[in-house]
């Protein structure tokens, strides 16, 4: 056997293991082992079962994601795992298939072709490839909805959401829930099946369904995607797939999905969503900041401000276990900022999110205070007062006094000096910037900002923190706005620059939600509120570009009192239930403004509003990357992606420029420039890389090897 599959015996039973960390893969040599091990098995009288196990932490996570991107680059051949699959349903002796950990995509594809299927009750089993742009491409639109039924196949299929193991009991994916040992568990069970005729699920029918059920079925589930997974490929081919199997024998179901699942494999999305996984997990990766650098226990948390951010940071921290100490300066204050996470919570439990018994012992979690006096036995402090230098400053040189000396004192700042903040306490090395998005108990992303004099062991318990809260946290450098506002500020200053010239806002937001993302900037601006972005426009004017074009549409919005959603007009209308509706006052006012300003009002194509959209941050990150505020072109995506609703099928801005060219990018910011003036100067990275018919990838490739 080879070294990544164990074969062994234990009296009449087999048992294969497979060994290939981290996740036990399916590399091309795991496949052939697996097929090498029940080859021998068959050949051997005295087996009468076998068990088929993961050695490690988990069973199998799917096909080895890296052999992708060389199939498609022709690198590889596209081999089929079909036949392996094939040979276990086939083998002479049942075949025990024992979970724990994860069972993902080609793992639970694997596990299916077993005759049985055990595991421990903490497992999951799922098919995530659509998350990959993919569908399952070895038998699994046609082997699970034959064991458990097509509603529940076409579930897991389109959504790529796993299962827990007790769910996939009830449902008849797994036969047995094993407590204790797992493999001592599953060889019992294969005892009890030894010499007993094996079920094999390619023959069974019963779950299938008539084709008058399904057609209804199929129809809504369609309809379900368009609407909820707009703009994706890969649910919907993976619901074309699981028709198949309900209309065509199971060779012919899986020669069906073998077509989907090259259609998918070959196409930009399934490039772009795996981008998406491997940047995702390349972002803990600091050069400087080893994995082995020793972190700080963070078992107690305090923050300073219970507004919108400061109440959302509270219910993070609470959702994972770890206690709070909320405080504020006003006694309304604080009630206001219970209250908030109270209707946050009672709108979690009526979604079905959490039971009401795990709100209350989270509650219990969080002790509001109005004193600093709480606050010495934190591990870590986070504030989040309101965003202003002078009383950030107050706050820490209170924070310095209070707290106890390895304290972490981090500030949720979404645009200021780290450094300035750091330079009023007497521990520049404990400070640093952990920037949630709002709201925090939602958006995935966390910007860790790195101080000048920021240690590692707090930049490394950040980053170790970030993944214990459930968040994406991203390190980032310490410059205005970092990278996700400094690159999104030029952004909606652009949708405003539209607007002005002619294009009405419904028309500025749709160029980019036709693109995929989930919001267009206007609408953003008004559900955030146009004066938070307002008073930056004004507090740092002094750093604006000498004589460069400024926007003033906005500004004058807020003047006069339209500052979004909340006061029921701002680029648009807003109803009671805040349903946005098209104001004609707007474009009214446009023409007004513009008209005195000199500006020259015309029609705007889709294609120009969003490629100024989308090419204003391709610019604006360019410049972050080269210098260094962001470590990889591919952090710059994840945070536009999990920070920005930037459509993760477009691989992030930087990603999608790639796609693109960046030839095409630089000739179309040239002539912007040309059009625009100095707001548009191309980031000399992106002419460098454009010049030398290279992309940011080959940019991170090389840099990456002259670390090396
Ligand atoms: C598929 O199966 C298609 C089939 O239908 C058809 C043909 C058979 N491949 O996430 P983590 C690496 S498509 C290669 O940090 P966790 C990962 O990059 C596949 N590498 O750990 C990381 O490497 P590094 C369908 C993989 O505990 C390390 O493992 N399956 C794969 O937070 C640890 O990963 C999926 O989509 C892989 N399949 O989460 C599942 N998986 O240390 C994808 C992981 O160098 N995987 N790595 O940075 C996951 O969802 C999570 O990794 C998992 C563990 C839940 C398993």
């Amino acid at each position: 056997m080879s070294e990544l599959i164990q074969l062994t015996r234990e009296n009449e039973i087999a048992v294969i293991t497979i060994d290939n960390p981290p996740v036990n893969a399916l590399s091309p040599a795991v496949q052939a082992g697996i097929n090498a091990a029940i080859t021998k098995i068959n050949q051997d009288e005295e087996v009468k079962a076998a068990v088929l196990i993961g050695a490690g932490r988990t069973f199998v996570a799917g096909a080895d994601i890296n052999e992708f991107g060389k199939i498609t680059s022709g690198k590889a051949k596209r081999g089929s795992f079909l036949p392996v699959l094939l040979a276990v349903e086939d083998c002479r002796v049942p075949v025990v298939v024992a979970i724990h950990g994860n069972a993902l995509g080609g793992g639970l594809e694997l596990s299916m072709a077993g005759h049985y299927r055990v595991a421990v009750p903490t497992a999951q089993v799922g098919q995530p490839e659509v998350n990959l742009g993919i569908i399952p491409g070895a038998a699994g639109t046609q082997r699970l909805p034959r064991l458990v039924g097509v509603v529940k196949a076409v579930e897991m299929c389109t959504t790529g959401k796993p299962i827990k193991a007790t769910e996939a009991a009830s449902i008849g994916l797994l036969d047995k829930l094993v407590e204790g040992d797992l493999l001592a568990g599953a060889i019992a069970f294969a005892r009890e099946v030894a010499g007993k005729p094996a079920p094999k699920t390619r023959l069974r029918t019963d779950k299938l369904g008539t084709a008058e059920q399904n057609a209804a079925l199929f129809a809504a589930a369609r309809e379900t995607v368009r609407k909820k997974q707009r703009g994706l490929q890969a649910p919907l081919a993976a619901i074309d797939a699981i028709e198949a199997a309900t209309k065509m024998p199971f060779e012919k179901g899986c020669e069906e999905e073998a077509r989907l699942f090259d259609q998918c494999l070959y196409s930009d999305q399934s490039k772009a969503l795996i981008h998406v996984f491997f940047a995702e997990r390349e972002v803990p990766k600091i050069p400087d900041v080893p994995k082995d650098t020793p972190v700080r226990p963070v078992n107690s948390l305090a923050i300073v401000g219970a507004g919108t951010m400061g109440s959302g940071i509270a219910m993070v921290f609470a959702n994972a276990g770890i206690p709070v100490t909320l405080k504020d300066a006003e006694q309304a204050a604080l009630d206001r900022g219970l209250e908030t996470i109270r209707k946050n919570y009672a709108i979690s439990v009526q979604r079905g999110r959490f039971t009401p018994q795990f709100v209350e012992e989270r509650m219990k979690l969080i002790k509001p205070t109005l004193s600093y006096d709480d606050f010495a036995s934190a591990d870590m402090v986070i504030e989040a007062v309101f965003e202003g230098m002078g009383l950030k400053k107050e706050v820490f040189a209170e924070l310095d006094r209070v707290c106890k000396p390895d304290a972490i004192m981090a500030s949720n700042t979404s645009t200021l000096n780290i450094d300035e903040i750091a330079s009023v306490t007497s521990r520049p090395e404990s400070v640093i910037g952990t920037h949630f998005f709002s709201p925090a108990n939602v958006m995935r992303l966390l910007e860790v900002v790195r101080g000048r004099k920021s240690s590692k062991d707090v930049i490394a318990t950040c980053m170790q923190l970030g993944k214990r809260i459930g968040k994406v946290a991203v390190l980032v450098g310490n410059c205005w706005g970092f990278v996700g506002n400094r690159m999104f500020l030029p952004y909606i200053r652009e949708a405003q620059f539209l607007v002005e010239e002619g294009a009405a806002p419904e028309a500025v937001d749709a160029s980019v939600t036709n693109f995929g993302l989930a919001m267009g900037p206007l609408a953003v601006g008004d559900l955030g509120g146009l004066d938070v972005s307002y008073r930056i426009r004004k507090e740092f004017r002094h750093l604006d570009k000498p004589g460069a074009r400024r926007p003033f549409m906005e500004d004058r919005l807020v003047e006069m009192g339209r500052l979004g959603q909340k006061t029921g007009a701002g680029w648009y209308r807003y109803d009671e239930q805040r349903r946005s509706s098209t104001d004609p006052e707007i474009a009214a006012l446009a023409g007004k403004w513009s008209t005195e300003a000199g500006i020259p009002r015309r029609s705007i194509s889709e294609d120009e509003a969003r490629d100024r959209l989308i090419y204003m941050l391709v610019n604006e990150g360019a410049r972050i990357l080269e210098e260094g505020y962001a470590l990889r072109a591919g952090d710059i995506d994840i945070i536009y992606v999990n920070g920005y609703g930037f459509p993760a099928y477009r691989g992030g801005p930087m990603w999608y420029a790639d796609t693109v060219g960046l030839k095409k990018v630089y000739d179309r910011v040239c002539e912007f420039h040309r059009a625009h003036g100095a707001l548009w100067e191309p980031a000399p990275l992106l002419k460098k890389l454009a010049e030398a018919g290279k992309g940011f990838a080959d940019f991170q490739r090389e840099a990456a090897q002259a670390t090396t």
